[in-house]
């Protein structure tokens, strides 16, 4: 039986009450272990320690030596791959095979491109003309922020918990993680390897629990928490925000989606049915990105329709270490019973189910687990709350459309903003098409195509800010002018 503790300056403590909460492995339903519940005194204790740390050893280094010791623990996230591979699908449930390309590769790579973006980013100079002639020079100067809050999600745990520690950490910030209740074991485990690479403690905290009246709350409210950042639902960002407004602290905020996808007649068609696939139904669905809206220009709509049908028949779901296996379970029976209530009421607000739509018979080893069928609707009407509201579940509506106007206006009919992905081989249609999109992200022909150089975030209820590149490193710094009168 794993036990769960917190990582707090360089060591693993049990909570002071005691108090721990079960994680159960999503695949069967049976008890992987248990977690340990931060209450205040935990975090008081984690963020006090990154607060220190931020001074001593850890301010100390130079640049290089900072970027020298990251890309240490990248090395050594990779030389422990089967450790964090075999935790991170102990708690999620997802295929080995995916999680051994995309979560934990990612996991350590954040840790080496922040180090390069770092090192090679120019600082600002300007010369000022002035009334003397004799002019000043401007300089643009960035300190770290202080202690960064992460407060993370769990459909990709380690991705998205050192896609906000690489930054900061390379900025010379120090961190306190909140890893999600349902994932705690990569973030956990990710203290080690800080201490093997020589990572002073107070540096990487992690604290766990829950959201409401428990550890995610109370970090957020620490006054001496300087910034937070935070991946997860549009409404929890909403009390984050209202959190850090207390002591106007800076946040990051990437939220929920309902992204639509844009197949034109002209696409390659097959091209298309494999994106589709994987952006509706890869991670079991639980990926922000992911497409849940499928819109289709109608002479293709059948075609498109009948291939798609073809493909989620072949999908094949079983146990992370089945290597035929490519569909995972859902993250939680409770998530399970969340998406379930959807599948329902598509049929209730008139679907036509395609593929799947229900709970499948995984057999009596697997039948207590968070299994879902992958599924596949049409005929709902544009103001369905299916078509609505975020599932985060391995589904999508497929609709048919006919004009390039029409298709434009049904995209950007939603609260959310995330990202929206065109399948066309119009060049000139696919720029003038993105353009209109009222999103942070868009992938033409492709789906999920990362370069961490680049701006990352959602637009309307999608997020607040953006990062990745230079992004992160604005949100990671306090920037100061320093101005030279010559
Ligand atoms: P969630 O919002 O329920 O939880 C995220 C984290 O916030 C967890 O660690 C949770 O414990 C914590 N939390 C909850 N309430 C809190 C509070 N009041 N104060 C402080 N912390 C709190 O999200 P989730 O269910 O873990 O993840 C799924 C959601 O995340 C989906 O909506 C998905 O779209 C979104 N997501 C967005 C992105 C993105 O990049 N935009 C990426 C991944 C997931
Ligand atoms: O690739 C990333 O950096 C990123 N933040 C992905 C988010 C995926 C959402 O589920």
């Amino acid at each position: 039986m794993k036990e769960f503790k917190h990582f707090i300056n360089g060591q693993y403590v049990a909570s002071v009450s005691g108090k721990t909460f079960e994680n159960r492995n999503p695949v069967d339903n049976t008890l992987i272990g248990h977690i340990h519940e931060a209450g205040q005194e935990e975090v008081d204790a984690a963020v006090r320690a990154a607060k220190t740390a931020l001074s001593g050893p850890w301010k100390a280094l130079a640049n290089e030596q900072r970027i020298a010791l990251l890309n240490k623990v990248a090395e050594r996230i990779n030389e422990r791959f089967d450790e964090f591979l075999e935790a991170e699908c102990l708690d999620t449930g997802k295929p080995r095979s995916m999680a051994s390309h995309i979560d934990i590769p990612r996991g350590a790579a954040n840790f080496k491109a922040f180090s390069e973006t770092l090192a090679n980013h120019p600082t600002e100079g300007f010369f000022l003309d002035t009334p003397d002639n004799k002019g000043a020079i401007n300089i643009g100067h960035r300190t770290p922020k202080g202690v960064i809050a992460v407060i993370a999600p769990w459909n990709l745990p380690l991705l998205l918990m050192t896609w906000k520690v690489g930054p900061a950490l390379a900025c010379g910030n120090t961190v306190v993680v909140k890893p999600s209740e349902e994932t705690p074991a990569t973030t956990t485990l990710l203290g080690d390897v800080m201490n093997e690479c020589g990572v002073p403690p107070g540096v990487f905290n992690v604290v766990h629990g829950f959201g409401p009246n428990s550890a995610g709350e109370f970090l957020t409210k620490h006054p001496l928490v300087n910034a937070i950042t935070f991946t997860g639902e549009t409404r929890t960002g909403e009390s984050i925000m209202q959190a850090a407004s207390v002591g106007l602290r800076n946040i990051s905020l990437e939220c929920g989606g309902k992204n639509p996808s844009i197949v034109f007649a002209d696409c390659d068609l097959e091209q298309a049915v494999e994106g589709t696939m994987r952006s509706a139904f890869v991670n079991c669905g639980q990926v922000c990105l992911g497409t849940e809206r499928v819109y289709v220009e109608r002479s293709i709509y059948e075609p498109f329709l009948a291939r798609m049908k073809e493909e989620v028949a072949k999908l094949k779901l079983g146990r992370p270490e089945d290597d035929s296996a490519n569909f995972g379970p859902l993250i939680s029976k409770k998530h399970q019973a969340k998406v379930k209530s959807y599948y329902d009421l598509a049929i209730a607000e008139g679907a036509t189910v395609e593929a799947g739509g229900g709970v499948p018979d995984m057999g009596a080893e697997l039948n207590d687990g968070a299994w879902i069928e992958p599924t596949i609707w049409t005929g709902l009407a544009d103001d369905a709350r299916v078509i609505r509201e975020e599932i985060f579940g391995p589904c999508c509506h497929i609709r048919p459309f006919d004009t390039e106007e029409e298709v434009i206006a049904l995209a950007n009919d939603t609260h959310y903003g995330l990202a929206a992905t065109l399948w066309t081989q119009d060049s000139s249609r696919s720029i003038r098409v993105a353009e209109q999109m009222e999103v942070g992200l868009v992938w033409i022909n492709s789906w999920f195509l990362r370069d961490l150089r680049t701006a990352f975030g959602g637009a309307k209820q999608s997020g607040i800010g953006r990062e990745g590149g230079i992004h992160s490193l604005e949100f990671y710094t306090e920037s100061k002018n320093i101005c030279i009168k010559l």
